[in-house]
């Protein structure tokens, strides 16, 4: 790219082209990544920064914390509390919805977030990762409560994620396709190095926990099981194994060159529908991947199109090239 273009300008234009985004939307977007630079340092200085190890807590998924995933959550309330483009903002790490102070201004936008996203790899220095979502206060005046912030994902208005890897790369939509940004140390800014991100349709590489192999549903099975055939199967062709263990840097991975992921549900907790979080990491990875020319569903319906009901709700993803997707998809029972 001949001339740099900061996240500032791809925003502002954003805003400019055709009124894409609101002003207050930008603003809130900027705060975002302000937030992500500053957990990319703390993750950075690593032992250094005594940010390793757990913090002996569980958050409201019966999780333990680690210390990362506290500062992460602490960074990005404290960051966007003030600048009064949100009524309220929800996080994997706290159990109700945090609603702006009174002391600040409210805006009309709902924040939700991973802060740290692949917690098991933090201290193992292994890409992890920030996902955040934003949705629009729906239009009554009613106080913000966590009713508000059950819509569908394809009703998020923004969405991204930060992968703190070898680069701390930033990638984002606002329903305009997928751009990504790399932070520049240096200048402390966050500069466009790809637009128009698109999915090859077809992949030779998927992304699942082997190990649950015996405790997933027969259709997963199957599509798994064919792919390990490879060339001697009825897809007639090898195919390569990869799993980060952290979906953000597993979807960066299938931004960049393609593939499918998957974390199904499994008979481990047959009560939970998936491991993943519907609101804060499969909503706005679909869309990306979906913006990005890709596919999401739960296996029976798009991730986009599940009406939430809780704020901590799991579901089941396949998602990344549109061909496997949509055949993996095939081999469940759709949604009647
Ligand atoms: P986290 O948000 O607590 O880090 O948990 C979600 C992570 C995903 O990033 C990743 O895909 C998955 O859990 C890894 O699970 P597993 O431990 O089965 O490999
Ligand atoms: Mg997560």
């Amino acid at each position: 790219m001949s001339s740099k273009i900061s996240l500032s300008r791809y925003l502002v234009e954003q805003q400019r082209v055709a009124g894409h985004i609101p002003a207050e939307l930008r603003l809130l977007l900027e705060v975002v990544a302000r937030a992500c630079k500053s957990i990319s340092h703390a993750v950075n200085k690593g032992a250094l920064g005594g940010v390793l190890g757990s913090a002996e807590s569980e958050n409201v998924q019966g999780e333990v914390q680690k210390k990362l995933d506290i500062i992460a959550n602490e960074v990005l309330i404290e960051a966007n509390e003030w600048g009064g483009h949100l009524a309220a903002m929800a996080s994997e790490e706290m159990e109700a919805i945090y609603v702006v102070p009174n002391r600040y201004p409210k805006g009309e936008y709902l924040l939700m977030f991973d802060p740290l996203d692949g917690s098991s790899n933090i201290d193992v220095n292994v890409s992890i990762g920030t996902i955040f979502s934003v949705l629009r206060m729906p239009e009554d005046d009613r106080g913000v409560d966590e009713g508000d912030f059950l819509q569908p994902g394809r009703q998020q208005v923004a969405a991204g994620y930060c992968v703190y890897g070898p680069q701390t790369t930033l990638v984002l939509t606002v329903g305009d396709g997928v751009a990504m940004f790399t932070l520049d140390r240096e200048q402390g800014s966050f500069v466009l190095t790809q637009e128009n991100v698109r999915i090859p349709e077809d992949t030779r590489e998927f992304a699942i926990n082997m190990s649950n192999m015996r405790h997933w549903d027969e259709p997963v099975q199957r599509y798994i099981n064919e792919c390990l055939q490879g060339k001697d199967g009825p897809r007639g062709k090898d195919f390569n194994m990869r799993w980060i263990a952290s979906m953000v840097a597993d979807v960066h991975r299938i931004m960049t060159r393609g593939g499918v992921f998957m974390y199904p549900w499994d008979k481990r907790e047959p009560n939970k529908p998936g491991k993943l979080r519907l609101m804060y990491e499969a909503n706005p990875m679909a869309w990306l991947i979906e913006q990005a020319g890709g596919a999401a569903t739960n296996g029976h319906q798009r991730i986009l199109d599940i009406q939430p009901s809780a704020l901590h709700e799991r579901v089941s993803v396949i998602l990344g090239s549109k061909n496997e997707v949509e055949l993996a998809t095939s081999y469940h029972t759709p949604k009647v």
